[in-house]
């Protein structure tokens, strides 16, 4: 399912290509996130006019509203939203801790009361891995507790204990229900925990590929933890982890801290950062982000950024200023379509510079351009 098409001499990264049950996907990859089914404000053809390989879903969500089974009987999460590409779904754990109330984890599960009408609900790894099979997700990620920063070694070693053991209930669960999705199988991907202890990341990894999984993700990062120690949560997980597998670093993180970790051999990232700042009015640039609406960009002609994509690229700074104070919903939707290419651009970027083996020179001299400020 996923082949390893080159490695650089210089770092972990690689170039990869991952075949799914909705096509291919060359990694290093970044997937919008699309929680409630929608990469939010942008019509599903244009975020694959992005060029965008593979989107991301949420279990939680979609289990509340309009719930899983209504998805199945609608023939999945494909068909429903009419993305027809891979679709990649998070297990709802950390969902669940985000948005709900009066969570309680105990052997079983999380209970919560929803964040929608507050009714008691149970979460657990068996349900998450059936809504998710309902869903029909090329790729559905087990249930695991995100332990939050900073944690007690105690509180993180008893929770990596259990989600290993969800982990196992997990794999019971799929191997007796072998869920599909669309005409292929859905594959499986563990999460590392373990919180800021290496010794701890070290098990996790090596208690999950013990079990057997068809791709590995590092959670438990970017979690309001120092960047160092976001870095060294990878750096002490890659290498338990095999390297013919894709590995995914969950929910991160600005431009640089993709480069960064792609050169620590992460293949997968998600985050909500694109979309999220653009409908505040953040735009990604080569020379870092700009906030559109500040003043300076009054009578500002240029473009966002040199790179903004053709259905962009046209606008100046002003104009896209100026829709943002009065409110029109195009400002959103131009922001986060640039963001989106954004992202998309550089991983792209990144694969090809892998491929040409000068990755480390791309990332710096992007790092470089990308975090100075003006003389
Ligand atoms: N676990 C799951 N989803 C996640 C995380 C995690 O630890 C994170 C943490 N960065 C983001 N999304 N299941």
């Amino acid at each position: 399912m996923f082949s390893v098409l080159a490695t650089d001499s210089q770092s972990s990264a690689r170039l990869g290509r991952m075949d799914l049950a909705h096509g291919t996907v060359e990694t290093p990859i970044f997937m919008p996130v699309g929680t409630q089914g929608s990469v939010k404000t942008l019509h599903p053809r244009e975020v694959e006019e992005l060029g965008a390989q593979i989107i991301l879903g949420n279990t939680y969500h979609l289990w509340l509203r309009p719930g899983h089974e209504l998805v199945r009987d609608f023939g999945g999460l494909h068909k429903f939203t009419t993305w027809d590409k891979p679709i990649l779904t998070d297990s709802g754990g950390f969902q669940v801790w985000s948005l709900a109330k009066l969570r309680k984890i105990t052997e079983e599960g999380v209970r919560f009361n929803n964040h929608l009408d507050g009714s008691k609900m149970l979460l657990t790894p068996e349900l998450s891995m059936e809504i998710q099979a309902s869903l029909g997700s090329d790729i559905a990620m087990l249930f695991d507790e995100c332990p939050p920063y900073p944690c007690d070694k105690d509180y993180a070693a008893k929770s990596l204990a259990l989600t290993t053991r969800w982990a196992r209930r997990c794999k019971a669960w799929t191997e007796k229900h072998q869920p599909r999705s669309g005409d292929g199988v859905q594959r499986h991907f563990g999460i590392v925990q373990g919180s800021i202890y290496a010794d701890l990341r070290e098990q996790s990894a090596r208690e999950l590929v013990d079990i057997g999984f068809d791709g590995y993700a590092v959670g438990g990062v970017s979690v309001g933890e120092p960047e160092e120690e976001m870095f060294r949560a990878i750096e002490n997980a890659v290498p338990f982890l095999p390297h013919d597998k894709p590995r995914y670093a969950m929910g991160l993180g600005t431009p640089p801290q993709i480069l960064e970790m792609i050169a620590r051999g992460v293949d997968m990232f998600d985050c909500v950062m694109p979309t999220r700042v653009a409908r505040h009015g953040m735009a990604f640039t080569l020379d870092g982000p700009i906030q559109i609406k500040n003043k300076v960009h009054e009578r500002d002609e240029r473009p966002l950024c040199e790179t903004s994509p053709p259905h962009v690229a046209p606008f100046s700074r002003a104009y896209l200023r100026h829709l943002f104070r009065a409110g029109e919903i195009l400002a959103l939707r131009l922001l986060s379509y640039h963001n989106l290419h954004f992202y998309l651009r550089l991983v792209a970027g990144a694969r090809q510079a892998i491929a040409a083996g000068n990755f480390l020179a791309f990332k710096d001299s992007f790092i470089r351009r990308y975090t100075q400020t003006d003389p």
